[in-house]
């Protein structure tokens, strides 16, 4: 019977789980150049896929600032080079840039930012990748993302 006593606060914790919402996705970045999520994928049934983008570090958005950037693969390089001498006002981001299909501005430590996209606008024969296009953390700060068949 002690057993019980271990298994009450695992049954609590477990209904968030069940219930998450598979329509969105929680991305962090900390004080470095990297997310904590490698690869996303959107269930095709979603009508649309909600980002929730959080800063978990202390540096300010001017000194180590984050974004969550949504493009092709074929096109971040050149998404990221056109918003890159486009200042931190504009998120490094080109002004409607039509190769962006969703970004959440540049946020600094503690801060969060959502973005909310059409599912329509992927295609599931396509890749997309997610970048930061905080100028220097492109190339490391990347991941996957995919249309579930
Ligand atoms: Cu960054």
């Amino acid at each position: 019977m002690r057993f019980s006593y271990f298994l009450i606060p695992l049954a609590f914790a477990l209904p968030n789980l069940a219930s998450a919402n598979t329509c969105e996705v929680d991305v962090s970045a900390g004080d470095t150049w990297a997310y904590d999520t490698k690869a996303i994928s959107v269930p095709s049934d979603c009508e649309e896929f909600t980002v929730n983008f959080k800063h978990t570090g202390e540096m300010s958005k001017e000194g180590l600032g984050h974004n969550w950037v949504l493009s092709k693969t074929a096109d971040v390089n050149a998404v990221a080079q056109a918003g890159s001498t486009k200042g931190i006002e504009n998120n490094f981001l080109q002004q409607d840039d039509d190769r962006v299909i969703a970004y959440t501005p540049i946020i600094g430590g503690g801060e969060s930012a959502s973005t909310t996209f059409n599912v329509s606008a992927l295609d599931a024969s396509e890749n997309y990748t997610f970048f930061c296009s905080f100028p220097g953390h492109t190339f490391m700060m990347r991941g996957s993302l995919k249309l579930e068949d």
